[in-house]
């Protein structure tokens, strides 16, 4: 059974400063621009594609990082939650998008974390199903008081937290960044990577729901957007193997995202795309 059926997604337009956006991983090349530009415009067109109503909030060029929009907001079943950003300089990103948020969707309850709450929407892994369980990454983003204040926010839901290993011991960013669900419910994609694979274990361990992995070979493409039946994954250019393993499994239903840009300022592919399910 499919939970959601999702039909709008929010977007946020890159700032010409993305080239500046924080990130834990050397970078070989700078972000080129238009590239960045073009990647936006395309998932803009997929978006429309799959039947959601696009929604796009603007760029503001003080944040680098404010085309990330998973991470200042979390949408589910009438409630928006507003992290507190986990880096300081992304503590800012939040108010355009809680604004926008009012404006277009005036019946959503919003909640702003606060105090030393921390977190990034990055870290937060819905999963749904008949455990109704949310999995949130603690990491170098998001901690306990954070987590405490999603669950706060979704009592009818159990927050899982899962630890997430650090940069030094080959760990990304987010949780969606080491897995994301393919599917309606429990499962999830994952990369294979020593770190991934801890990643693995902590779920098994300790979610209650049984969670099914299809694990790719390339880390940074176990992100991938499902949405109503439609997995976008990485591209053929990016990770040629990932790709085919999604297009085997997936079909006519697989639509490749190109992500060269972001993925440079460790940006994944549900970073900049917020779904939800609003009445229209
Ligand atoms: C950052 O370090 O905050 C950004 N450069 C990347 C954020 C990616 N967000 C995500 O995966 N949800």
């Amino acid at each position: 059974m499919s939970e959601i059926e999702i039909n709008c997604a929010v977007l946020r337009a890159p700032s010409k400063s993305c080239v500046s956006g924080v990130t834990q991983r050397p970078i070989d090349e700078p972000v080129k621009i238009e590239g960045a530009m073009a990647e936006h415009e395309y998932t803009k067109e997929v978006v429309k594609k799959v039947g959601l109503k696009l929604y796009e909030v603007e760029a503001d060029e003080e944040y680098p990082d404010c085309v990330f929009i998973e991470d200042p907001v979390f949408f589910l079943d009438g409630v928006a939650f507003f992290p507190q950003a986990g880096h300081p300089s992304r503590r800012g990103e939040k108010g355009a998008v809680l604004e926008f948020v009012k404006k277009h969707f005036p019946t959503l309850k919003c909640v702003e974390m606060t105090g030393e709450g921390y977190m990034d929407g990055g870290d937060i892994c819905f999963l749904g199903g008949e455990k109704k369980e949310i999995l949130c990454g603690v990491s170098t983003r998001t901690n306990e008081e954070g987590v405490r204040q999603l669950q706060a926010a979704y009592p009818d839901y159990t927050v899982t937290p899962i630890p997430i290993p650090t940069v030094e011991e080959g760990g990304l960013l987010h949780l969606i960044t080491h897995c994301s669900r393919y599917a309606s419910g429990p499962y999830l994609a994952i990369g294979k990577s020593e770190a991934s694979q801890r990643v693995k274990k902590n779920i098994e361990e300790r979610a209650i729901s049984k969670v099914e992995f299809f694990e790719v070979p390339d880390d940074w493409a176990a992100n991938c957007i499902y949405v109503n039946g439609y997995v976008l994954h990485c591209s053929q250019e990016e990770y040629p193997e990932s790709f085919k393993a999604y297009q085997e499994k997936f079909g006519d239903k697989a639509i490749p995202l190109k992500n060269k840009e972001f993925d440079k300022i460790d940006g994944s592919l549900t970073c900049r795309v917020r779904l939800l399910k609003y009445p229209l």
